[in-house]
């Protein structure tokens, strides 16, 4: 009989409500919950697809171990687990807890208990090797947070509802649907703008989706700092600046000052490429405007400079008196009592680990994790620290950090590589066994890591709502049981596992759900353990509130002196490692054997690397092409749909070029995630994204990240950050000679 069950969708941040379907225990469809507070009915075609990945034929389902002849066999749990722990007892007891690594990619984020037991697992075995997808994503805005607010975690989100004027900087919300803020129905929130008399201004070397709905303001590959200095620099010199705020809110304004003092527009002009008087008009703007917010994401973060480029996004909402303002760059907060001094120990925890630097490169720590650039060099470098077992969680870096090939040598070094997906992709093709996770419909879920991102504040919890298919497990199921293996075999006793055992707790499972349960009744809306009366528990948001609900209308200005940790709860604007990185812009030097600049896209039907195997995502024929300007073009001989080659030191890869003028001369546009050769067990992404027109496509795709340097002297240094945008590149027409071997791919 059918069923359906409420739930919310967990592939990107919104977090669409979700009806699923369920029969007999199998999800059989999913459609979207008209009746959620926030999306109302709106999701996105991943979002539906998912049905197709969750009863996806090629989908992991029970325990897989390597073959001596290189394939994978089913074992039972049983074994896989035994064989699993003998040998990270045997490595760590040869090479230590630093012979152990772990990456956890994107989908981890997703899930509460996944996250909280990969960081409570590898801060018991105290090994530095933890790696995440925030160096290819979002880690310097940690670190931005950091230096600006003396918080790692707290990070302002733009107002949508309530701002008059937005400036999105190296975002597309069209496609993307919003990051580092949960904002369904975002379409409709940026028209909302307009249509009460507002603008909207798109700053994107390429004509966006989100550009050509709004207002276009093209600027050069990684030239956003010094548009940002520009802008500050009108705001101080035209005495823009909103002085009384800023002696309220900031320490150090005189020292920003000086530092803009130099960017004057009509200096920055040429690295920016946005004409002086875009950058007075906007400044002028931004400060004149009641309520204005900037807000920048990847675009800004994956250049030569993320952590100075989000500084200063913050900087200019600060000094144009648009921070913790009502329409302008909120913060948004949990609503517990004690709030401050939660964050106070919480970020002394963070900055214990992050003040370590990596053994290769020297690099710095995020949130307890180091740049997954360096990883491969990790496992080949040999000496004290080299990485012997690696551990993937919900992660494909093969396809996702610098230098896919390099990565992919190193994991055939290694004694033991372990993975917990639901495919074979790329990576984990390498382990020596895959272990089948649970999907999303499959785990109770709360958002743990986007409470505080909301632009309306709203809670909502959900059980799972299928049992898991075949012998699939949660991870933080797994990683319980690698815990107590490996104590059972008496590794060092570490603080946490002491803490288990005065607590009384050895041998028993401490379930995730109960931290949750706390923070639900602690926080805003929350019962608060008895003291407010019909108040919510975790039970009664499961209960009581299955589409979830919100808990305050909208978020609270003036909440600064609670967020900010710093002295004073004011914000810091003359961090010295800002004006080092200020200083570090002079240094960049041309290289004329790759005059042109890759960027980055993402794609309405792709999720990074793995949704390209459901059929209802790549039908119609889709193609993994380059966008290139028609000048560039000319300049090259390629027309519409015939391949190119685009190259760097350290690779080449070809697609076919696809022709627009919605992009900046001199820059060229690819989607990353795409690279399906086969090695992987996802049998339609091996064959899809190859449709154009002359068959100039690979099968698969080409992986972008084959062009992208592992060099430590690449790494943006504040945040370990890779380089994965504002690429200097060379694009060549492909004579039919060179294509030979993508041509005998394609099958004509
Ligand atoms: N459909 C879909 N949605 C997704 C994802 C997906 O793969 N597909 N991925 C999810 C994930 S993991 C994330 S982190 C978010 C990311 O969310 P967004 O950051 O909003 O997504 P992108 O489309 O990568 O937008 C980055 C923009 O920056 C521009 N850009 C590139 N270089 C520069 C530069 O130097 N300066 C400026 N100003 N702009 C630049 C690009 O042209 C692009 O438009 O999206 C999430 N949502
Ligand atoms: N050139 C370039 N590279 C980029 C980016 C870019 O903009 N340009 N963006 C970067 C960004 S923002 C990100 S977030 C990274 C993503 O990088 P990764 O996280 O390394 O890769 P994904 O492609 O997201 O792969 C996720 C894997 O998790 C599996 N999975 C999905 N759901 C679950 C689950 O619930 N449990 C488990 N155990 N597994 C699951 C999928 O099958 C897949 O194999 O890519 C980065 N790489
Ligand atoms: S936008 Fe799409 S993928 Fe993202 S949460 Fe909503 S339905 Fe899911
Ligand atoms: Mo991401």
């Amino acid at each position: 009989m059918a069923e359906d069950k409420l739930t919310f969708c967990r592939i990107c941040e919104p977090l669409c409500g979700m009806v699923a379907t369920v029969e007999d225990d199998r999800l059989v469809r999913l459609r979207p919950d008209r009746d959620h507070p926030l999306s109302k009915g709106f999701a996105c075609p991943k979002g539906i697809a998912f049905a197709e990945v969750h009863n996806d034929p090629d989908r992991v389902l029970h325990p897989l171990k390597r073959r001596p002849d290189g394939g994978f066999e089913q074992v039972s749990w049983e074994s896989a687990m035994a064989d699993i722990v003998g040998r990270l007892r045997r490595i760590h007891g040869e090479h230590g807890a630093s012979g152990i690594g772990w990456y956890f990619g994107n989908p981890s984020a997703f899930s509460y208990s996944h996250t909280l037991w990969v960081a409570g697992f590898m801060q018991a075995l105290r090994s530095p090797h933890v790696f995440s997808a925030g160096s290819q994503d979002v880690n310097n805005r940690f670190v931005a947070s950091r230096l600006l607010y003396g918080s790692s975690i707290v990070a302002p989100v733009p107002d949508l509802g309530r701002t008059e004027l937005l400036v999105v900087v190296g975002a597309n919300p069209l496609v993307s649907h919003g990051s580092v803020m949960t904002a369904p129905r975002i379409k409709e929130e940026l028209h909302g703008i307009v249509d009460r008399g507002g603008r909207v201004v798109v700053v994107d070397p390429r004509r966006t989706e989100t550009a050509r709905g709004f207002e276009w303001l093209p600027v050069t590959p990684d030239g956003d700092a010094f548009l940002l200095l520009s802008l500050l620099h009108v705001l101080f010199e035209e005495g823009l600046a909103d002085e009384r705020r800023i002696d309220r809110q900031a320490t150090g304004a005189a020292r920003l000052r000086a530092l803009a003092r130099p960017f004057a527009p009509e200096a920055t002009a040429d690295r920016s490429g946005v004409p002086a008087d875009r950058v007075r008009a906007l400044a002028r703007d931004l400060a004149r405007t009641e309520r204005a917010a900037l807000y920048g994401r990847t675009g800004t973060c994956l250049g030569r400079a993320g952590t100075l480029t989000t500084f200063l996004l913050d900087a200019v909402n600060l000094v144009a008196g648009n921070l913790d303002r009502e329409g302008g760059s909120m913060f948004g907060t949990l609503g517990m009592p004690g709030e401050r001094l939660g964050g106070q120990l919480l970020n002394r925890l963070i900055d214990r680990g992050d003040r370590r630097r990596s053994r290769i490169g020297g690099l710095p720590s995020v949130l307890g994790t180091e740049p997954a650039t360096i990883m491969a060099k990790e496992i080949t470098t040999p000496g004290a620290g080299q990485i012997r077992a690696l551990l993937v969680s919900s992660g494909n870096p093969v396809l996702s950090v610098p230098n896919g090939d390099e990565l992919e040598a190193a994991l055939g070094e290694l004694d033991l590589m372990v993975s917990i997906d639901l495919y074979v992709n790329e990576t984990n093709a390498h382990a020596d066994y895959v272990l089948p996770a649970t999907t999303m419909y499959e785990r109770d879920d709360f958002p743990l890591a986007f409470q505080t991102l909301h632009l309306t504040p709203f809670r909502q919890a959900t059980e799972a709502v299928v049992p898991p298919a075949g012998e699939a497990r949660q991870e933080w199921e797994v990683i319980d049981e690698l815990m107590r293996g490996l104590w059972r075999a008496s590794l060092p006793l570490t603080v946490a596992e002491l803490g288990r055992r005065a607590l009384g707790l050895v041998g028993r499972r401490v379930a995730p759900r109960l931290a949750i349960d706390a923070l639900v009744r602690l926080s805003e809306g929350g019962d608060r353990f008895g003291l407010r009366r019909g108040g919510l528990t975790l039970r009664r948001l499961l209960e009581d509130h299955p589409h979830g609900t919100v808990v305050a209308p909208g978020l609270r200005a003036g909440v600064l002196g609670q967020v900010v940790l710093h002295r004073g709860g004011r914000v810091r604007l003359d961090p010295p490692q800002i004006a080092d990185e200020v200083a570090r812009l002079d240094e960049r030097r041309d290289d004329d054997r790759f005059p042109l600049r890759l960027i980055g896209m993402r794609e309405l039907r792709s999720e990074n690397s793995w949704m390209h195997n459901a059929p209802l995502l790549v039908r119609g024929g889709r193609t993994q092409a380059a966008r290139l300007h028609p000048e560039d073009a000319a300049a090259i001989g390629v027309a519409d749909g015939q391949p190119v080659r685009i190259s760097t030191v350290h690779g080449a890869i070809e697609l076919p070029a696809l022709i627009t003028e919605d992009i900046k001369v001199g820059v060229v546009a690819v989607p990353h995630g795409w690279g399906h050769k086969g090695t992987g067990g996802w049998r339609t992404a091996n064959g899809a994204g190859a449709a154009a027109p002359d068959g100039g496509g690979t099968p698969g795709g080409v992986n972008v990240n084959r062009l992208m340097s592992t060099d430590p002297a690449d790494v943006e240094p504040l945040a370990g950050m890779a380089h994965l945008t504002a690429v200097p590149v060379r694009v060549e027409a492909v004579v039919a000679r060179q294509r030979e071997p993508a041509a005998a791919l394609a099958g004509d």
